[in-house]
C-alpha cells in the first residue's frame, strides 16, 4: 500500500495541537509551503540549466504567535533529526548578529528570519512536516518558505512576491545550513501549481506550466529511506566539478556549452570533469524534449529520457547509490512503467517513475518482495502536483 498522507487540515491541526502543549496558549499565525519531486533535469539548476519539479502534496505547516521578549521559540514534532526538538534563539538586532548553531534542522529557520526582507517580531512556533526528511524530497526548503510565510503572516501580510521569496530562502540555504543549492527546490516550492508541473528555466527564472493530470497515469515516489546528507561535501564538490568544467570549455555555465564543444575540448579537461559536463549537457537537452512529450501526451518518449538520465546521474555524475540502482532495475521490468529515475540531489533518498496507474499496485508487491530485507523498507506514494506556499491566518 502506499503511504497515506495527512491532508493539509490534519497538519494544521497537528501543528496547533504541538503549539498548544509546547506553550499553553492557541496559534494565530502561520505558513506552509510544499516539498517537491523533480521529474527530470538534475544538477543542472546551479549551471543555469533547466529543471522540470512539480510540488508535491506533502507539506510543511509552522504555526505560532508573537512572543513577548526578544527570544524565538520553536519546537518541532519530527523525530529523526539531530538535536532537541525545542530551541530558543535570539531575534537580529543591531546588538545581536543571528549566527548558525545547533540543533541543525533550527538552521532552516534561522537563516529565513535572518535574511527576512520585512519587519521581525519575536515569536514561539511549532512546525509540523508530512515531507520526509532527508529524502531528496526538498523538506528543507519546504521548512524555509513555510518559515517566511510564517514570518509574514505575523505582520499581518499576505501577499508574496514569490520569485523574491525563492531567492531569499534559497540565501538562507546557503548561509544558515550551508548547503550551496541552485534555486529549483525553493522556487517550486513557492510556485506550485495543482494539476501542473513546472519548467523552469535558472538562468532567466522564467517558468512554464505544464499539465500533468491524467487518471490514467501515476506519479509514484518510492524511498528507499537510506538518508542523504547533502551538507556533506559531495554537493558542493559536484558543484565545483561543473564550474571548473565550464572554464575549461571557455562558457559561462554548462547551459552554454554543446555536445559538439565537450568532444572538441575533451583534450582540455580530466576525466571528472568531462564526465560531468557531458551529464549537464545532455541532462539540459533530455529536460526539455521530457517538457515536449509531457505536453504531447508522449509518456513512452518521457519515459525513455528518465531511464537515460538516470544512467548519466549514476555513471557520469556518480551521485546515484546501489539502494537506489536496484529500485530502478526492479520497477524498469514492469510492464505499464513509462520510466523511472532517481530524483533530487542523490546518494539515497527517492525515486520518481512514471506508470500506468494500474500498475502501482504490482511495482509496490515487487519492491516489497524484492527490495525490503535487511533492516531496509521502502515507503510509497502516488503524487498529483500540488499548490504552492501560502499564508495562514486563523
Ligand atoms: C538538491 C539541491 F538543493 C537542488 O538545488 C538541486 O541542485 C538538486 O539537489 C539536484 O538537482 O535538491
Amino acid at each position: 500500500m502506499a503511504e497515506t498522507t495527512p491532508t493539509f487540515e490534519d497538519l494544521v491541526k497537528q501543528a496547533k495541537d504541538l503549539f498548544k502543549t509546547s506553550f499553553d496558549e492557541e496559534a494565530t499565525h502561520g505558513g506552509s509551503a510544499p516539498g517537491r519531486v523533480n521529474l527530470i533535469g538534475e544538477h543542472t539548476d546551479y549551471n543555469d540549466g533547466f529543471v522540470l519539479p512539480m510540488a508535491l502534496p506533502l507539506r510543511t505547516v509552522i504555526v505560532g504567535k508573537p512572543s513577548k521578549n526578544c527570544q524565538c521559540t520553536i519546537v518541532t514534532s519530527a523525530v529523526s533529526i539531530d538535536g532537541p526538538l525545542r530551541t530558543t534563539f535570539h531575534l537580529p538586532s543591531d546588538e545581536f548578529i543571528l549566527e548558525p548553531g545547533s540543533p541543525k534542522w533550527a538552521n532552516y529557520v534561522k537563516g529565513v528570519v535572518a535574511h527576512f526582507d520585512g519587519q521581525l517580531l519575536p515569536f514561539n512556533a511549532a512546525i509540523v512536516s508530512s515531507v520526509p526528511l532527508g529524502g531528496g524530497l526538498s523538506s528543507s526548503a519546504s521548512l524555509e518558505v513555510a518559515t517566511y510565510c510564517f514570518l509574514k503572516s505575523l505582520i499581518g501580510e499576505t501577499n508574496l512576491d514569490r520569485p523574491k521569496v525563492a531567492e531569499i530562502c534559497q540565501k538562507a540555504e546557503h548561509t544558515f545550513p550551508n548547503m550551496p543549492c541552485g534555486v529549483m527546490d525553493q522556487t517550486i516550492s513557492v510556485l506550485g501549481e495543482e494539476g501542473y508541473a513546472l519548467l523552469l528555466d535558472c538562468r532567466s527564472l522564467e517558468t512554464f506550466k505544464v499539465p500533468l493530470i491524467d487518471p490514467n497515469t501515476a506519479v509514484l515516489i518510492i524511498n528507499s529511506n537510506v538518508r542523504h546528507i547533502l551538507t556533506g561535501s559531495e554537493y558542493p564538490e559536484r558543484r565545483q566539478q561543473c564550474y571548473s568544467a565550464a572554464d575549461k570549455l571557455d562558457v559561462k555555465s554548462l547551459r552554454d556549452a554543446t555536445i559538439m564543444e565537450l568532444e572538441s575540448k575533451k583534450e582540455k579537461m580530466s576525466e571528472l570533469e568531462y564526465n560531468r559536463a557531458h551529464h549537464v549537457i545532455t541532462e539540459n537537452d533530455r529536460c526539455l524534449k521530457a517538457k515536449m512529450c509531457l505536453e504531447k501526451g508522449d509518456l513512452i518518449s518521457f519515459g525513455k529520457l528518465m531511464y537515460q538520465s538516470h544512467e548519466s546521474l549514476r555513471d557520469k555524475f556518480q551521485v546515484s547509490c546501489s539502494e537506489i540502482d536496484q529500485l530502478v532495475d526492479i520497477v524498469s521490468t514492469i510492464k505499464g512503467v513509462y520510466g523511472t529515475r532517481m530524483t533530487g540531489g542523490g546518494f539515497g533518498g527517492c525515486t520518481v517513475t512514471l506508470c500506468e496507474s494500474k500498475v502501482v499496485s504490482d511495482i509496490i508487491k515487487k519492491v516489497k518482495s524484492e527490495f525490503d530485507a535487511n533492516e531496509r523498507k521502502a515507503t510509497f506514494y502516488v503524487v498529483s502536483p500540488s499548490y504552492g506556499a501560502e499564508v495562514l491566518n486563523f
